[in-house]
């Protein structure tokens, strides 16, 4: 250890050595008594890092410490991933702080060797997927997160930046790594019958094939991809679904942005949206009364229509002082607003699907065991994906977007 308490030598750590790492640290001294009995547990429910829990022993206060692995923790070290991405997230979590205080964890310190960070530890908040399967409603979920997207993804643009200022703050950002797995994983591998990585339940063979013979779907698929990869218009969070959300009754936040790079805005609201939907579908078994389970999808509905609601208000009031007079002309600022619509929509569908036949599942579906079960709701989910990515160039209003969902899953409310 250096007199700082910083490591000289990367290595993960674990409930005890955290202990002392953070003992040791001075900057910890405003957020626990480091001289006092600290206690540590591990949380990560997550698929590629470790995540401590430190707290001063007998629940008084606590940090929270997020280190990346050398390598995909869910898939071990025979698939190897930088640790530096933890100076993405750093980065990326320090500029969403200064955007939009109160909607993200406060950062503490990011350790460079260790390749760790540290932040508020949201003690009281949850990960909000997984209430969400019992029924759970956030009120003003989807307001929050709406004004979360406008002010990062507004902060963070053209709009807002300077072409210099904009181009400095993109180098801290190409994110190579993260971006693969997004590029693989999202647009590629599920729609190829033999991607060795792609899983899926038995019980939906021939939707799969069906979908991967799709030509139109892929085409679609792929134009979306090639944006992803090349329409660098703001600082997006990069894997905002529901897994990456925590919140209690009246604090909604945003977590984990270590897949930050710039690209299109709609890919963070079509990610929150579709996780929406893929809630939706899985309520056709987590809530087996008809009446219930009407009453979430409507709900469920009510929180992306009040998502892109929020977005598009915040994002139009922003609009009205921007950078340049270039991007004053209301014409190009309704175009730019309809074509992050598309995205949302195309985008949407493409993180529903990938979570039903890619490498990385959802607990929302994979927690119905009967897999006979667990395909119904599959397939609802499937039809609302395949449809927001083969029609996401029509779309003119997020009715539109609604519509295609409510299809789906009205139909099997009946
Ligand atoms: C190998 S990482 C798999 C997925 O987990 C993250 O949450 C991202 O969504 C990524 O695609
Ligand atoms: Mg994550």
């Amino acid at each position: 250890m250096t007199r700082s308490g910083g490591a000289s030598v990367y290595r993960p750590l674990d409930v005890d050595t955290v202990i002392d790492y953070v003992r040791n640290r001075p900057e910890a001294r405003a957020h626990l008594d480091t001289s006092g009995v600290l206690e540590a547990v591990e949380v990560g429910d997550g698929n590629l890092n470790l995540v401590f829990k430190v707290f001063e022993a007998g629940g008084g206060r606590s940090l929270l410490i997020k280190q990346a692995l050398p390598y995909v923790r869910v898939a071990g070290p025979s698939w190897p991933m930088p640790a530096e991405r933890a100076g993405y997230e750093a980065r990326a979590l320090a500029l969403e702080h200064r955007c939009a205080p109160g909607l993200v964890p406060e950062p503490y310190w990011f350790d460079e060797v260790l390749m760790l960070n540290a932040m508020e530890n949201l003690a009281d908040q949850r990960v909000i997927r997984f209430p969400m399967m019992e029924g759970k409603r956030y009120r003003d979920l989807g307001a929050t997160i709406g004004d979360f997207l406008a002010r990062t993804l507004y902060a963070t643009s053209d709009f807002a930046l300077d072409a210099a200022e904009k181009r400095e703050i993109m180098k801290g950002f190409f994110n190579i790594e993260l971006c693969r797995i997004t590029e693989d994983l999202v647009f590629t591998e599920p729609y190829l019958p033999d991607a060795p990585r792609n899983r899926w339940n038995p019980r939906i063979d021939a939707d799969v094939a069906d979908f991967q013979a799709d030509e139109r779907l892929k085409a679609e698929a792929a134009k979306l991809k090639y944006r992803f990869m090349n329409a660098t218009q703001a600082l997006i969070h990069g894997d905002l679904h529901t897994g990456s959300i925590m919140a209690n009754d009246h604090d909604i936040r945003v977590i984990d942005p270590e897949f930050a790079f710039f690209g299109p805005m709609g890919f963070d609201i079509g990610a929150f949206i579709g996780n929406l939907w893929l809630s939706g579908a899985s309520h056709e078994i987590h809530s087996p009364d008809p009446e219930a389970r009407r009453a979430y999808r409507r709900y469920l509905i009510d929180e992306a229509v009040a998502c892109w609601a929020a977005f598009e208000a915040g994002f139009r009031r922003r609009l009205e002082a921007v950078s340049s007079p270039s991007w004053a002309s209301p014409a190009f600022q309704d175009d730019f607003v309809a074509s992050v619509l598309r995205d949302t929509a195309g985008y949407a569908g493409c993180k529903m699907l990938r979570r039903i036949v890619g490498f990385a599942h959802v607990a929302d579906l994979d927690s119905i065991e009967d897999l006979d079960e667990r395909a119904r709701a599959e397939r609802i989910a499937i039809r609302i994906g395949r449809r927001l990515v083969s029609e996401h160039a029509r779309i003119a209003s997020f009715d539109d977007i609604v519509a295609i969902a409510a299809e789906a899953l009205e139909a099997h409310d009946a």
